[in-house]
């Protein structure tokens, strides 16, 4: 029987949200602190994680305020090792595939998410760059795709790595902050740009996921717009 697990969370964090959704999936038992990245309090860098990044997870130890971690608790980070430590706590929830070869394509599947789509997405959003690589990340995606279901059919941890970044590319284009630097109607143009047909599968996709109740349970697209609008409005304001 899995021991307790703390998540250490923030509600707009992409990796914070695939590690939620993997624990929902997997029906576990968990609680959850919200970090607060404008603010981060000392003892989270002190005493869980000390690059002060979510999501972290604290499992087993004393029953203890989430914010008063046990120092007899394990800490683990890092989005895709939860990810699959969850897969391994939970074995009956078959978070990740039986078969070894479909239990690869879903780590390769991970590894284009991971390596192509969320810098190339970041670095439009955040940095200035421009969108032809996220495109073309989309695009590489997508042809991973089966022609119905999840990223290798059933849902698995591949499909809590995609799930977050697809859902939030949406809001940060709607939202248009003047962190991104966009030109005039940019936003508007990919936002068309994904509503396209070469971008039927992944829209398809993109509602199956949305569609599943753990991702219901842990997305609020409102407060998630707000909560990025808050986020930038912090990052760009002047310091003294
Ligand atoms: N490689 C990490 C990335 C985690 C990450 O970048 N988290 C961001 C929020 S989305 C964070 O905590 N940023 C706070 C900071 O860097 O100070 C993972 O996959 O878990």
């Amino acid at each position: 029987m899995p021991e307790q697990i703390n998540l250490y969370a923030t509600y707009i964090s992409p990796f914070s949200h695939m590690v939620n959704l993997a624990l929902l999936e997997a029906g576990a038992k968990f609680n959850r602190y919200e970090v607060d990245l404008t603010n981060k309090p000392d003892w989270f860098i002190e005493q869980i994680n000390p690059v002060g990044k979510v999501p972290a997870i604290t499992y087993g130890g004393p029953n203890v305020p989430l914010d008063q971690p046990s120092p007899e608790s394990v800490k683990l980070a890092e989005s895709r090792v939860l990810l699959e430590f969850i897969a391994d706590l939970f074995p009956e929830a078959r978070l990740l595939p039986e078969d070894l070869v479909v239990r690869a394509k879903a780590r390769f599947f991970t590894e284009v998410v991971q390596s192509r789509l969320i810098p190339a997405w970041q670095g439009h959003f955040a940095k200035g760059q421009p969108v032809e690589p996220f495109v073309v990340a989309l695009e590489e995606v997508q042809a991973l795709l089966p022609p119905s279901g999840f990223a290798v059919g059933e849902w698995s941890i591949a499909d809590a790595t995609v799930a977050p970044i697809l859902a939030r590319a949406e809001v940060i284009f709607e939202l248009n902050h003047p962190i991104s630097g966009w030109a005039e109607g940019e936003s508007h143009k990919i936002l068309e740009l994904l509503d396209e047909p070469r971008f039927a599968r992944i829209k398809q996709y993109r509602h199956n996921l949305a569609a599943r109740p753990a991702f219901k349970a842990s997305f609020d697209k409102a407060v998630v717009k707000n909560g990025f609008k808050g986020f930038f409005d912090f990052l760009i304001q002047p310091r003294k």
